[in-house]
């Protein structure tokens, strides 16, 4: 009954934030960070790996640490939870979609420009003076687990680094100032697939709510942002985005 009643207020909304997590790609083989045994985190220390102290202490481990997973995200296809939103923007032209996810796969379904609150493993740039530097062609894959050396800044020759936001770095200034304008000024806003356990981009939805808007969740497990939630949906985003219009 629940997911009638969220297809009939989406059908409404005329603000539209779909705020999305790693649980958005679980359904393309992409591994989320928290879920027990599958998750990125049960199998790798974010210490050594999601730090800038880590890419200054082994350059190589976390290089071809985000290698290895970027290759992945190549061999990945969009699911039918990154069709459906797609389809919503095409229904409520005025929608933003918010990821916190560092994968394409919003893009490549047809989302134009998503936000991006914790970058891109297609951005990579200096980790001295931040030129970006080119995306490489993939030909050196590494395994999981395995060192690769990062290349050089063409500018001035320090390693390059992924361009995404580790623990303790502040989010991008402009996507974060988006996706606070678009939670502050939307009538609904979907979240999906996040655990809302890292701040600040797990205050998007509660600016949602706080500033009237309906909050709806889909989400197989319960989160701490259940209790900001109008509609609770547990399910996997790939079956119940695409209910939700059908
Ligand atoms: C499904 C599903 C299916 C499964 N369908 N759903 C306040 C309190 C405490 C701590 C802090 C605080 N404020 C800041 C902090 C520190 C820290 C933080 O939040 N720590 C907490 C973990 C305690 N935050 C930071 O350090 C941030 N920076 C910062 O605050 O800077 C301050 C500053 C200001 C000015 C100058 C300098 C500094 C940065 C955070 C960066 C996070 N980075 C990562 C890695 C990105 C790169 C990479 O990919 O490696 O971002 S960590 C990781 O977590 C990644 C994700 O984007 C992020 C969120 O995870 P997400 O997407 O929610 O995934 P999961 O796995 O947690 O959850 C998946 C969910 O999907 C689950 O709920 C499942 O049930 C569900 N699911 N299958 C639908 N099929
Ligand atoms: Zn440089």
């Amino acid at each position: 009954m629940d997911l009638a009643d969220a297809a009939t207020l989406l059908a409404r909304a005329r603000r539209l934030v779909v705020f999305t997590g790693a649980g958005m790609s679980a359904e393309s083989g992409i591994a989320t960070f928290r879920d027990a045994g599958t998750g990125l985190w049960a199998r790798f220390d974010p210490r050594t790996l999601a730090t800038p102290e880590a890419f200054r202490a082994d350059p190589a481990l976390v290089w071809g640490w985000y290698e290895w997973r970027r290759a992945a995200v190549r061999r990945a296809e969009p699911n039918p939870g990154h069709l459906a939103v797609a389809a919503m923007a095409a229904r409520v032209p005025d929608t933003v979609v918010v990821t916190q996810n560092v994968d394409d796969l919003h893009e490549r379904a047809g989302s134009a420009a998503p936000v991006h609150l914790h970058g891109s493993l297609f951005a990579p740039r200096c980790s001295a003076c931040a030129e970006p530097a080119p995306v490489p062609d993939g030909a050196a894959e590494p395994g999981e687990g395995r060192r690769l050396a990062p290349p050089r800044c063409g500018r001035c020759a320090a390693p390059v680094r992924p361009g995404v936001v580790w623990f303790g770095e502040a989010l991008p200034e402009r996507a974060l100032e988006a996706a606070v304008e678009a939670a502050y000024r939307c009538d609904m806003l979907l979240t999906v697939g996040t655990s809302g356990l890292v701040y600040p981009a797990a205050e998007i939805p509660q600016v949602a709510a706080r500033r009237g808007g309906t909050v709806i969740q889909v989400n197989p497990e319960e989160t701490p942002l259940d209790a900001v939630c109008e509609l609770n949906l547990r399910g996997p985003a790939a079956v119940v985005l695409p209910a939700l219009v059908r």
